[in-house]
């Protein structure tokens, strides 16, 4: 229904107007607080694919001359819908693979993941002793200070490109490891 100013009395007006104020004034508010958590979220390091934003992007370096290595990263979920990692991709060469580590008879084992689930709102988490991009057919070492480039392909997001640091641990974890390295 469209209500024009010349049918409304007086009061009805000054009522109608002071709920737009507030709407207006909401919807300011509300935009300032999601720009301030936007800003403040995707700092250093953090990555942003439609409704998801990749974290803690990292890999500890490797050792002598292996040309296997390991990458870790969060994905956290803002949409309503559910997303899945399919694929890691590495864009200076090497093999990536999606898998995940369990304990059985005390010994850890991986076995290779055909997606990451990412539910709506929620996040995933790549760690050690847990889920975990595997890296082979690296063309050199993984050196200290470093970053190492990896291509994600979420089935809704899309692709995105990010840089995992090199470093032996993440500044910003504080989740325990079950072992060193991988
Ligand atoms: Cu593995």
């Amino acid at each position: 229904m469209i209500v024009t100013r010349s049918r409304l009395t007086n009061h009805g007006w000054l009522l109608l107007r002071s709920c737009f104020n507030r709407m207006f004034f909401n919807l300011v508010l509300g935009a300032a607080v999601l720009m301030d958590i936007a800003s403040a979220r995707l700092g250093a390091q953090e990555y942003l694919a439609g409704q998801i934003i990749i974290t803690q992007a990292w890999a500890p370096p490797t050792l002598g001359k292996q040309r296997i290595g390991v990458a870790y990263f969060r994905l956290h979920n803002q949409g309503p819908d559910a997303d899945r990692l399919l694929a890691v991709e590495l864009p200076d060469g090497g093999e990536a693979g999606l898998h995940t580590s369990l304990m059985r008879d005390g010994v850890m084992r991986m076995r290779p993941l055909d997606a990451v689930a990412i539910p709506a709102g929620g996040e995933a988490v790549l760690q050690p002793g847990g889920m975990h991009v595997m890296l082979s057919g690296l063309p050199g070492p993984l050196a200290e200070g470093g970053r190492l480039k990896l291509r994600l392909r979420l089935e809704r997001a899309g692709v995105l490109n990010l840089e995992a640091a090199i470093e032996k641990r993440p500044a910003a974890s504080t989740a325990p490891s079950p072992h060193q390295g991988h």
